[in-house]
């Protein structure tokens, strides 16, 4: 395991812990969306919004400017957080698995230590959360308004906008181990801003008076590159729902088919349809066909994207100001990051799954007063199975060799600058056929080079991601790039032998298997 040289925290057991001065441990909250892109944060970019909570994280800490995660889906995401491990280790391949919680995760670690632990939102991994002294989780995917919580005494309801109750819910329970005094881990979890994008009440008419410009691959031929492409169904033009997705009613009189409708109290009801109304009312009357109708279409999208980013980013900050009014700032390791990307009008899209930047990669700001200096930028390439050793690392208990992601911390703290840090990243997604018509693939990333392999369709990409930052120009098989692809081809191989990862469909992952048979059998 990496010692932090100039550090107290060091590998030692829980009884040596308490005997050190357990009250010196720190306390770590973890914030956590759904489907948060870079390109909506502004300490990344600031073309789109502003997020002055999430900003607030790097400013006083770290941004980690080239983090990505293993697998683009949720709960394989959320899999290889818990486990430190990559999908094929863990087994939660996709969002079809039922998490087996009896293999070791750090929080189950943690609590052993000494450590109170709890997560309360979104969860998605379909068997019931282990290692936590509470839990509060959505079912499913959970829902924008007034949203039910499952707990081991049965299902809740709790009124108000879900980051807003999810938020109440976390700072209430920190509060109350303020009080027990012992250290905890904390999982805040919001829906936002997944699908269906519902914004909070006092967002409905936010970027009301702005026109956001398409990104420039929006109308994208997908020529070159893989088969699989142009059956997508993720489109925003092609594949959202008029009532589900973009809030337009099936008529001015009838508003079946708004989704959280059914859920909403009268005065929510009231503010929803006082904001979307009069919107709506000028789209029926506008009549739009074509290319007017498909950016018609990505104005509300990323509207309502932007507005649930909002509610989450102004959580964020009332959760700093939570900690910094109660004392317990200086001792608590503040993280935010999200499950994977999303796709914003980049190739015509909305989702995640591929293996290109736009869903990739997951945004992760860090902050530790004393710990991490103010304004650190990390360039490594980091992923989502660090995330486990890192926390563990910071409580100072030791690593188990069976995770495969490595401690931020050396990178993050700068105490090292020698440190002996990955060159190259490994992905893997593996559900297909998947709701939105993406293709199995595996590949790797270096910090310029990407080489995809979509093995049931035996075809390969290969970018460089300097001179082609939307990744339209595959280069595989281009005799003037041969030297960087036998290079990437030696790259995969490598990465696969250091995870240990040797699955594909000549020799799938027993889950893939079952998954396959089962869909055989329904097809009977
Ligand atoms: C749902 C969404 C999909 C989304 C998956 C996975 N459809 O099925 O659009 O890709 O979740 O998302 S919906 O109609 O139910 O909204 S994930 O983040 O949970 O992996
Ligand atoms: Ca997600």
């Amino acid at each position: 395991m990496n010692i932090l040289k100039a550090s107290a925290f060091v590998s030692i057991g829980a009884a040596t812990l308490a005997a050190a001065g357990a009250e010196k441990r720190p306390n770590i909250l973890f914030i956590f969306s759904d489907d948060h892109a870079v390109k909506s944060i502004s300490a990344y970019d600031g073309s789109l919004n502003q997020t002055p909570g999430i900003d607030r994280i790097a400013k006083e800490g770290a941004i980690f400017k080239n983090s990505f995660c293993a697998n683009s889906i949720c709960a394989p995401s959320r899999a290889c957080i818990l486990t430190g491990k990559h999908s094929h280790k863990n087994g939660q391949l996709g969002n079809w698995v039922r998490f087996d919680g009896s293999q070791f995760t750090f929080p189950q670690l943690m609590q052993k230590n000494g450590y109170a632990t709890a997560l309360i939102g979104k969860w998605h991994l379909k068997s019931d959360p282990t290692g936590f002294d509470k839990w509060m989780v959505y079912p499913g995917q959970g829902r924008y308004y007034n949203p039910d919580y499952l707990t081991p005494e049965g299902k809740k309801q709790v009124m108000g906008y879900a980051p807003d109750v999810t938020t109440d819910l976390s700072i209430e329970w920190m509060k109350e181990q303020q009080k027990v005094g012992k250290p905890f881990v904390m999982m805040c979890q919001y829906k936002a801003p997944h699908r269906t994008w519902s914004p909070a009440p006092r967002h409905l008419n936010k970027y009301d008076d702005v026109t956001f410009p398409v990104p420039e691959t929006f109308y994208d031929n997908f020529e070159g590159r893989n088969s699989d492409l142009p059956k997508h169904k993720m489109g925003i033009a092609k594949h959202m729902r008029m009532g589900y997705d973009l809030k337009v009613p099936q008529s001015m009189d009838n508003d079946k088919g708004i989704f959280e409708m059914p859920r909403m109290t009268p005065e929510q009801k009231t503010a929803w349809k006082k904001a979307y109304d009069p919107k709506n009312k000028a789209f029926f009357e506008a009549n739009l066909k074509g290319k007017e109708l498909a950016e018609w279409k990505f104005q509300r999208y990323i509207k309502d994207y932007l507005r649930c980013v909002a509610a989450v980013d102004e959580n964020v900050n009332r959760l700093q100001d939570f900690l910094k009014e109660s004392g317990l700032e200086e001792n608590t390791i503040v993280i935010y990051s999200s499950d994977q990307g999303f796709y914003l009008g980049e190739h015509g899209w909305f989702d995640k799954r591929w293996m290109y930047e736009e869903s990739f990669r997951m945004p992760l700001v860090m902050k530790w007063p004393g710990k991490i200096k103010p304004g650190t930028v990390v360039n490594e390439l980091v992923q989502n199975i660090d995330y486990a050793p890192t926390f563990l690392e910071a409580c100072g208990i030791e690593i188990p060799e069976e995770i495969q992601g490595k401690s931020l911390l050396p990178i993050v703290t700068k105490t090292d600058d020698k440190v002996d840090w990955r060159d190259a990243l490994y992905y893997h997604y593996y559900d297909s056929p998947s709701e939105h018509g993406v293709a199995f693939q595996e590949g790797v990333r270096t910090d310029r080079y990407k080489l995809i392999r979509f093995y049931e369709l035996n075809q390969w990409e290969l970018y460089d991601l300097k001179t082609d930052k939307n990744e339209t120009k595959n280069l595989y098989g281009n005799p003037e790039y041969s030297e960087i692809q036998k290079m990437m081809m030696k790259k995969l191989k490598e990465v696969k032998n250091n995870y240990d990862a040797k699955y594909d469909l000549k020799n799938p992952h027993p889950n893939v298997k079952k998954q396959i048979e089962k869909k055989k059998k329904k097809k009977k």
